[in-house]
């Protein structure tokens, strides 16, 4: 098939854009380097270097003879993005490329705003590019577990009927997010729905847990390949910065009282996930969604994780939660649809985070450590970080 990787410079986009070359696939990536520029922003940058997409590019080519086909440019921009779609004319478009950090869309306005606009404008953008230029093309959006927030009832896979005054119906399932990046997503979610119904396009919302882990097969054939790896405050994820604060000897920082529970993934499933998806399309018309996470887990067991594992002493410290979330809440979750694909998943287990420890002691030097430490509260509407 021929694919385009939306975000192909991210930290999942690069992976998926390797793993389906590897696997046969005629791969284009797209990426307009905004991570990258978050990152000089912040006065951060990922704990693993990471090389320029360029030369990630050419490394791929000499070690496996594959061509990786690039463009560099902003989905916002809708000339561009009908552009790509016409040149690449692809099978399926993998859509990674948001502003995806939680506390990033919380900083103030000015970032709320800005996450808001990228990542709906980019999506729409998209959309009219699909329904214009070639309606048959299958789209793999990236949206997220959190979409659903923590509701007291199960979370089924996008959709739920429901019965009201004696009359039954099959509705989006609904949504009470907890930042304005999650809102976003639900924002995408609907305008894609509307647009199968509409256009009769092909969609699949991938709504994705937390991801953790740094390798893929591909990635550890070389450390030009390698994908980001992040530990501060606002775009290290909860996992990811728990292995990498024990190797430092820093506590492990579990906001309140650490019962709140979130679905989780190790990356080597997320690249899975997305083949899976796009050889497998959906069909005309139809808006399929699948929660893509393996496991359910409490921050806390997270971290009691990390801290049975690790060849150091940990120790966990509660912080006062800067988000508004709740804890102590009810949480089962329908994540069947993937695995009836054929997704085997890798738990996690000793193994897999015991990988993390050898490279996260490799590069433990390149730590900020005052940017572990959180500093934008969901209830103020501006943090010391504005600007
Ligand atoms: P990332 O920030 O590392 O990658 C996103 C890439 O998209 C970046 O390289 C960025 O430069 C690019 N991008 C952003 N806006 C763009 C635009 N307007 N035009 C062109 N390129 C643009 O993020 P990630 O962790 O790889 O996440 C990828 C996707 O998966 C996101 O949509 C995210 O919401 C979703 N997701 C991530 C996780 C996780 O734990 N990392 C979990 C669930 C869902
Ligand atoms: N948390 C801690 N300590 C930390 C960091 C986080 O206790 O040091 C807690 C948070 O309070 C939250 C949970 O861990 O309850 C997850 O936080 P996170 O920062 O790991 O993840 P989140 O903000 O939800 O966002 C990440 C990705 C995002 C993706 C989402 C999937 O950045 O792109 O959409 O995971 S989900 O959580 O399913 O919505």
């Amino acid at each position: 098939m021929r694919i385009l990787v939306l975000g192909g410079d991210g930290y999942l986009g690069w992976p998926t854009a390797l793993h389906l070359s590897q696997a046969g696939h005629e791969i284009a990536v797209v990426d307009n380097f905004a991570r990258r520029g978050y990152d000089f922003e912040m006065g951060v940058d990922s704990l693993v270097p990471i090389e320029p997409l360029q030369t990630r590019i050419r490394v791929w080519r000499e070690l496996t003879g594959k061509p990786i086909g690039c463009f560099i440019g902003d989905l916002t921009d809708a000339d561009f993005t009908y552009h790509v779609v016409r040149e690449a004319r692809p099978d399926a478009i993998i859509h990674f490329a948001e502003q995806r950090a939680a506390p990033y869309s919380m900083v103030d306005r000015k970032h709320a705003v800005y996450t808001q606009v990228n990542n709906v404008v980019g999506t729409m953008n998209l959309l009219y590019a699909i329904a214009e230029i070639d309606p048959d093309i299958h789209l793999v959006k990236l949206g997220t577990m959190g979409e659903y927030g923590t509701p007291n009832i199960d979370i089924e896979e996008g959709w739920i009927e429901i019965e009201h005054k004696g009359r039954k119906d099959r509705v989006l399932f609904p949504k009470r997010p907890g930042s304005f990046y999650h809102l976003s997503k639900v924002h995408d979610s609907h305008n894609i729905e509307f647009a199968c119904r509409i256009w009769g396009i092909r969609a699949t919302d991938l709504n994705q847990g937390v991801v953790y882990g740094q390798q893929t097969d591909q990635t550890a054939l070389d450390d030009r390949l390698a994908t980001r790896y992040d530990y501060d405050a606002v775009f290290g994820t909860v996992l990811n910065r728990f292995v990498i604060q024990s190797v430092l000897g820093l506590p492990l920082t579990v906001y309140g009282d650490g019962s709140q529970t979130r679905g989780i993934i190790e990356i080597r499933d997320t690249v899975r996930c997305l083949q899976l998806a796009c050889e497998n399309p959906a069909r005309r018309g139809e808006f399929r969604v699948f929660n893509q996470m393996t496991e359910s887990l409490s921050i806390t067991q997270m971290a009691q994780t990390v801290a049975r594992v690790s060849p150091d002493k940990v120790t966990i410290e509660h912080l006062a939660n800067p988000r508004v979330e709740e804890e102590g809440h009810h949480y089962n979750v329908v994540h069947s649809g993937l695995v009836e694909l054929g997704l085997d998943p890798h738990l996690l287990s000793e193994t897999l985070i015991e990988s993390l420890f050898a490279i996260t002691k490799r590069h433990a030097h390149r730590v900020r450590a005052e940017a572990m430490l959180p500093t934008i509260d969901w209830r103020q509407a501006a943090s010391p970080i504005s600007n």
